[in-house]
């Protein structure tokens, strides 16, 4: 598989609620930085979504507090961060997921992570300048990759 990068947030409640550290990933962190987005900014990320009756709430919410913003790279990584946080609704989550332990509602859902290889480069690229990504070897590598 190719190498790639995804876009993962924590949301302003999984910050409230202390879940900034339920990312255990085996994957390599590149870039992470904690913002207040605008809520101009949030419909720069949810941008999607403008069509979508729950467009202003998400907007609001994601603008409300703290976020912790992350890129995490990997072979694989973008499809294997969605599963680890699960269904969009939190009743579809599976047991094990982030969002199928810790959200309650589907509006206040913890944790975003981007969902393809097209809307990960987006992001990153809104969420992040080039020069805030770090680029290094990890001597596990060597083990994980072969
Ligand atoms: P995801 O966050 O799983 O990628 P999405 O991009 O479809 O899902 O939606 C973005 C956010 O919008 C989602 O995390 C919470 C909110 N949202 C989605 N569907 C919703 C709904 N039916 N009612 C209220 N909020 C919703």
């Amino acid at each position: 598989a190719e190498m790639e990068r995804t876009f993962i947030a924590i949301k302003p409640d999984g910050v409230q609620r202390g879940a900034e550290d339920c990312l255990e990933l085996g994957f390599k962190l590149v870039g992470i930085k904690v913002v207040v987005p605008s809520k101009d900014f949030a419909q720069k990320h949810y941008h999607d979504l403008k069509e979508r009756p729950f467009f202003n709430g998400s907007c609001d919410f994601l603008s409300s507090g703290p976020v912790i913003a992350m890129v995490w790279e990997g072979e694989g990584v973008i499809r294997y961060g969605r599963k680890l946080i699960g269904a969009t609704d939190r009743q579809k989550s599976e047991h094990g997921t982030i969002r199928g332990d810790l959200a309650v509602v589907v509006g206040r859902n913890i944790i975003h992570g981007s969902n393809g290889p097209v809307t990960a480069k987006d992001e990153i690229n809104l969420w992040f300048k080039p020069q805030e990504l770090v680029s290094y070897t990890t001597n596990a590598e060597k083990w994980i990759y072969g």
